[in-house]
């Protein structure tokens, strides 16, 4: 069975599924250990790594130690075609579709699948939108992309259906890691609820509430990025899983 539909199938038993986001940067390296632990245990349903910049060549090295070391199942969640790894089960194949810059809508996507390949990485075909945050984000700066005003829901909904309509296995709202405002819970509903397929929620979520809350909203996947830095232990990582698996 793939990952993506093992994790569709929890879909059964619980809400929602959590998944942790390791940035696989320099930054995190004496990290590592402790956030993988922390989300062993804790109810975390599958890791993602990945960032919008990555800064040395160790990142093959870090998904292959976070790889051995997890419980659950690792997902690359690139920000470009430089950051595969054979070492991960998975791989959210994405398009930038919120923006205009043909590089990441399919430049960056043709380098990289030959490698794919070639590494046997299982693909979940993803649709990315970048939401307006609060805040200017990573994502925004590296791609060179305007993120999509979350006032405007009629756009938003356009942009998610063209990715369903094209194939995508699930569409990602995205407000950028420590965004102010996350994605609204009114844009969430709007969405999941006009789509047969997934919706993941990620950026700026602080509290296990926040988490909750996205999830009625309709989110089947969660994500979490920066909480896990700051605080990489089991309990505070168990407190979004129960929100999360139980809204
Ligand atoms: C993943 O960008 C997010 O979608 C991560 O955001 O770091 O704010 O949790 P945080």
């Amino acid at each position: 069975m793939t990952v993506f539909q093992s994790l569709m199938d929890k879909l059964a038993t619980q809400s929602a599924n959590y998944l942790m986001l390791i940035d696989p940067d320099a930054k995190n390296d004496d990290r590592l250990d402790d956030m993988v632990a922390a989300a062993n245990g804790a109810g975390v349903d599958a890791i993602l790594v990945g960032g919008s910049l990555i800064v040395d060549d160790g990142m093959d090295r870090r998904v292959a130690a976070i790889k051995e070391r997890a419980e659950a199942p690792v997902i690359l969640f690139p920000g470009s075609a430089n950051q595969l790894s054979r070492h991960a089960d998975a791989i959210l194949f994405m398009s930038l579709l919120s923006g205009r810059n043909p590089q990441y809508l399919i430049g960056e996507q043709i380098q990289a699948a030959p490698v794919v390949r070639e590494m046997g990485l299982e693909t979940i075909a993803t649709g990315y939108l970048l939401m307006e945050g609060g805040s200017s984000t990573s994502v925004e700066i590296v791609s060179g992309t305007k993120p999509l005003p979350a006032d405007k829901p009629d756009i938003i909904l356009a942009h998610a259906l063209a990715g369903q309509y094209m194939g995508m296995a699930v569409i990602y709202l995205e407000a950028g890691s420590g965004a102010a405002n996350p994605v609204p819970d009114d844009l969430i509903k709007i969405v999941a609820s006009s789509l047969d397929i997934p919706v993941i929620v990620g950026g700026g979520l602080r509290t296990p509430a926040d988490a909750a809350a996205k999830v009625r909203a309709g989110a089947s996947f969660v994500v979490t990025g920066s909480i896990a830095e700051e605080s990489p232990d089991t309990e505070t990582l168990a407190a979004f899983a129960r929100a999360i698996h139980t809204a």
